[in-house]
């Protein structure tokens, strides 16, 4: 999909907290949050901080379900995966020192060097990988608008509204989220199709998004949404 083709602009409504979310197809991209190896995989970076890498793992096929309704309709999608350059002059020490990992951004492990644009471990799962057309940007903050195009990216697709997926709920998707609702995005997170490697920080995220009237935006089940694309 590119700017250049017609797409559906009839308003369909998610039933969403805490109120409904109205939006078109032709406004609203998938925004898939750094569905990539180096967090969903044993020996990527996630593992190295830690984790437990099986938890993000379990939302792929909701994800998946979603990113094919979201095709069929024929919606712009944005995958972002955080990743820096290979000489790291965008990973500032703030960055790359914090905590202990075994693994730091930069250094060589089992799937190239960690966060690393170009590497094995950077790279978008299969389950999820992107199709020719679609956008992909490597961001090298948490939120994806520091420091990328996605903005100028989005405004040039004519898309005012995001629905977003993806990891971890309290840290890239949150941060992005957030960042999208200050530049004037209408936002929507997918409750089954995010996931943090802390359950108790997952539910927190979403319920600070929709609190106090939806302060960063809204939050709905899948099947919320898939029951809205099939209304339309
Ligand atoms: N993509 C993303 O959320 N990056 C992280 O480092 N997340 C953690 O939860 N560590």
């Amino acid at each position: 999909m590119n700017s250049g083709e017609v797409r559906d602009a009839r308003t369909l409504v998610v039933e969403a907290q805490p109120f409904d979310f109205p939006f078109e197809v032709a406004s609203t991209a998938l925004v898939i949050i750094d569905m990539q190896r180096d967090f969903i995989e044993p020996g990527g970076f996630g593992a190295s901080l830690g984790n437990d890498v099986s938890l993000l793992a379990a939302i792929v096929p909701a994800c998946r379900t979603v990113l094919q309704a979201w095709r069929a309709q024929g919606g712009l999608v944005l995958h972002t995966r955080e990743a820096h350059r290979p000489d790291l002059r965008d990973c500032p020490p703030a960055k790359r020192l914090r905590g202990n990992p075994s693994l730091r951004i930069g250094d060589a492990g089992p799937m190239g060097r960690v966060l690393v644009s170009g590497e094995p471990g950077v790279q978008i799962i299969p389950a999820l990988a992107p199709l020719p057309g679609e956008i992909v940007v490597d961001k090298p903050g948490k939120g994806m608008f520091h420091a990328t195009p996605v903005d100028l990216l989005l405004q040039q697709a004519g898309i005012r509204t995001l629905l977003f997926m993806g990891v971890t709920t309290e840290v890239c998707v949150q941060t992005s989220m957030r960042e999208a609702n200050d530049r004037g995005y209408e936002c929507l997170v997918l409750e089954d199709c995010t996931e943090s490697y802390f359950p108790a920080f997952k539910a927190a995220a979403l319920a600070m998004i929709r609190a106090q009237g939806g302060i960063v935006g809204w939050t709905a089940g899948s099947a919320e949404l898939l029951a809205a694309l099939h209304s339309g």
